[in-house]
């Protein structure tokens, strides 16, 4: 059940806020920042500062629900990565079915925040509900603060039954040109290297992206910031989030992905993600977990 003692879409927005059948737009009182969630896995596919956009989106991106959105900021729930064998026979698909679930707009919960909840009565793939199948609710926020963009999740253990869950905001930051984008704040940090498959500690302040990259920096310490040469570009700040993900697919893989266009596109954009991955997290009946991201923008 998702949570009915949330503020309705009725309740009076100091922001004002466009619904459609297929998505919400918040946008600041000055007009000029602008954030745009698809009810369908809850994806912001948009987050506009004095109307520049600050998210990458495949040009192809499906945005009719018939897949994953490819790019802006996908959510995955409840498994992180290839599901495990046990689930993966029953026909659980990669990163779980939060992104692929049509979430229900709850309404604005201040004068700058909207949230949107899923539950069990949301995940249309039974297949993935049966493999499972736990009572669970989920309540999303997201936020629009000056330069700074807050997105926070709830889980709620409503089942009788303790589960397990991974949770990661899938971000796809909008970079002027790859190689010229470093990464600091992850240096020191254990490293499991999907792309060389070695684990290993990161011994750069300073991580350059040249090739195809796909590491899970477990633990990693403080904010991470996301540099165009020497300048600025993001500051990622977690809270109870201790994984950063970092993937760029380079040029075969890109090749290799339908709705990933341009093909080049590699070079613009680079997914720092923000999340709780490197191990289950256990949440027993009734209660609660909650985390967040605040992506804040230096590209004014
Ligand atoms: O977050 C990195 C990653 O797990 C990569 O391994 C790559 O698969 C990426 O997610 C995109 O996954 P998707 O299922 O959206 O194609």
């Amino acid at each position: 059940m998702v949570n009915p003692f949330i503020a309705t879409s009725k309740t009076f927005f100091k922001m004002p806020i466009d619904q459609t059948d297929d998505k919400v737009i918040l946008t600041s009182s000055d007009g000029k920042n602008s954030v745009t969630v698809l009810l369908y896995g809850a994806t912001i596919i948009s987050w506009k500062l004095n109307g520049k956009e600050q998210l990458w989106l495949s040009e192809n991106a499906k945005l009719d629900g018939s897949k994953a959105v490819r790019g802006g900021i996908p959510l995955v729930f409840p498994v992180f990565g290839p599901p495990p064998k046990e689930l993966a026979d029953k026909g659980f698909v990669q990163h779980g079915f939060a992104r692929v679930s049509t979430w229900e707009l709850l309404g604005a919960t201040g004068d700058n925040e909207i949230q949107l909840g899923l539950g069990p009565e949301n995940v249309s793939d039974e297949k993935m509900k049966a493999a499972w199948p736990f009572d669970f609710t989920l309540i999303y926020s997201v936020k629009l603060d000056g330069e700074k963009l807050h997105t926070k999740i709830s889980i709620e253990n409503t089942d009788s039954k303790e589960f397990e869950f991974n949770w990661l905001f899938h971000t796809y930051f909008r970079i002027n040109e790859i190689e010229n984008t470093t990464v600091k704040g992850l240096n020191g940090v254990v490293v499991t290297d999907k792309v060389s498959k070695s684990d290993y500690t990161e011994e750069q302040d300073n991580v350059a992206i040249k090739q195809e990259v796909d590491r899970v920096y477990s633990s990693a310490g403080s904010n991470v910031v996301i540099q165009d040469g020497n300048s600025p570009l993001f500051t990622v700040e977690r809270q109870n989030l201790s994984d950063v993900v970092v993937w760029n697919p380079w040029t075969e893989k890109a090749n290799g992905m339908s709705d990933f266009t341009p093909k080049d596109g590699f070079h613009k954009m680079l997914c720092i993600e923000a999340g709780s991955v490197s191990k289950f997290n256990k949440l027993a009946p009734n209660n609660k977990w909650e985390a967040s991201q605040v992506i804040q923008s230096h590209k004014l």
